[in-house]
């Protein structure tokens, strides 16, 4: 095998997204998202923590995109507010906050940092949810599909890179089945006709920027977790298929192939929890197949194992960062259970690098599209000591992932680029501001003043050898 570095033009990010590093969440016209009224709920987030001021990018961008030019990043992927655009969802565009992306995309521009645009991470319009339940009606297509034109009218001429839609497996099953995200349902059947309505959404926005022929690549990003089964027992390889057609293939061959895999439509159809897809929604759908990339937030696998009818069903997140890892599952389908191979964060994520090129593969193997990672990174608890951060743990995990990146390529995977999660710390969603994942530390008790870690220093060095510090001694 060759031992060739990156390719040249491979995009070295980092990540963020809107409502966890902006705050001003009232600033200049905005109008509320639904996690601006989220994290007013008594007990919804970590120790009622939100992201009214988070680490103050909106005022800061000058001072972090300094230091991402000092890093040398080659791309930063950060997320469009939509109620900064269009503060009720739709109808009158708040000039104020094109203005505002406007200047942070030239700024990065100027720095020779190349912009990678989410349009959605998660902040809806609250006044959508309001009025006809969000993503959770067919309404949202049109209302989504206009501010994302709005954008590409605005941007299209400095922005090449589009992701429509981050994690949208997330925002909706947490939303929807789960009830830790707003609006905090816990419905099988309105997660899965939601999640179908984002497909929906996809497609629409994809078919739109290759009809209007904007420049550029578009995808999105869903979080991938790959997974094993636990032995090479009849039972657990089952559970294993399983696992896949009910969710990595459910969630990304609606959006890469237009269909939903059949087994899991049988599994859904069987639980009374199918979507309802139109005639219409099958044409829609094909229009996913002009997707330029596949999108993937990748943090961990799973292992998995038979789940019998009465056993354990998907339960409660870690959201307090004390080590211990809660099994969970599908009744009657499969369960998560322990890895021994792997070690585990302390809010009990499989560190699995490899499981980054195997996942990589997979995808290779069944869509045939170039793969953007557009978050991978380890939360973590940083301490300050005599005003340096020392974060080896942290340079030991994205140098294992950034090793699975270059494997995956040497086995034929078309990677465009790896976005870290994060640059700065920030907020998060259901952890508050104790789960650290940035190269610069943010003193959330002093000023937010901005710190390099080690991790910062030694990326700068990845950066500045595309990769080869990496691969030596692979
Ligand atoms: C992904 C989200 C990010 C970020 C990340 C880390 O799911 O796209 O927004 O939050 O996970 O997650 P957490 O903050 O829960 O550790």
């Amino acid at each position: 095998m060759s031992r060739a570095i990156f390719p040249q033009d491979f995009l070295w990010g980092s990540a963020s997204a809107a409502y966890q590093v902006e705050g001003a969440h009232l600033a200049d016209g905005k109008g509320l998202s639904i996690w601006d009224q989220w994290v007013q709920l008594p007990g919804k987030t970590y120790k009622g923590s939100n992201g009214n001021t988070a680490t103050d990018h909106y005022r800061r961008y000058r001072q972090d995109i300094a230091l991402m030019k000092e890093m040398g990043l080659k791309a930063y992927r950060f997320s469009i507010a939509w109620p900064r655009i269009f503060p009720q969802g739709k109808g009158a565009v708040n000039a104020a906050g094109l203005a505002f992306y406007a200047q942070l995309i030239d700024k990065l521009r100027a720095n020779d940092i190349e912009p990678v645009v989410t349009l959605y991470h998660w902040d809806l319009p609250l006044a959508l949810q309001e009025e006809y339940g969000g993503w959770e009606s067919r309404q949202i297509l049109r209302d989504f599909l206009n501010y994302a034109k709005t954008c590409f009218q605005a941007f299209s001429a400095q922005v090449k890179y589009w992701i429509v839609l981050n994690e949208p497996n997330i925002f909706t099953q947490l939303g929807y089945q789960l009830a830790l995200h707003p609006p905090g349902k816990t419905d099988l059947r309105a997660y899965l006709q939601t999640y179908h309505h984002t497909a929906l959404a996809h497609a629409a926005v994809v078919k739109l920027f290759k009809e209007d022929r904007y420049p550029g690549y578009i995808g999105s990003s869903i979080a991938f977790t790959p997974a094993y089964a636990a032995s090479d027992k009849e039972e657990d390889t089952r559970a294993l298929e399983n696992y896949y057609a009910t969710n990595c293939w459910w969630l990304m061959d609606i959006y890469h192939r237009g269909e939903y895999p059949d087994l899991g439509v049988a599994y859904y159809t069987q639980a009374g929890a199918m979507p309802r897809v139109l005639p219409e929604d099958k044409e829609l759908l094909q229009a996913a197949r002009l997707t330029d990339f596949i999108g993937i937030n990748y943090y961990q696998t799973a292992m998995i194992a038979a789940n019998p009818s009465n056993g354990v069903s998907l339960g409660s997140m870690n959201t307090n960062g004390q080590k211990g890892n809660q099994g969970n599952g599908v009744a009657g389908l499969y369960k998560t259970v322990t890895n021994p191979r792997v070690e585990y964060t302390d809010w009990g994520w499989a560190i699995d690098p490899d499981g980054l090129r195997y996942g990589m593969l997979q995808l290779h193997h069944r869509y045939s599209l170039p793969v953007f990672i557009s978050e991978n990174g380890l939360g973590a608890y940083d301490k300050v000591e005599g005003g340096q951060i020392h974060d080896p743990y942290r340079i030991n995990f994205v140098r294992q992932h950034i090793q699975a990146c270059h494997q995956a390529i040497q086995a034929g995977v078309d990677l465009l680029g790896y976005c870290t999660w994060s640059f700065t710390d920030l907020f998060s969603w259901l952890n508050g501001y104790a789960k650290r994942y940035g190269f610069v530390f943010i003193d959330f008790e002093a000023q937010l003043q901005r710190i390099k870690k080690d991790s910062f220093y030694w990326y700068q060095q990845v950066i500045a050898s595309n990769g080869a510090n990496c691969i030596q001694g692979e």
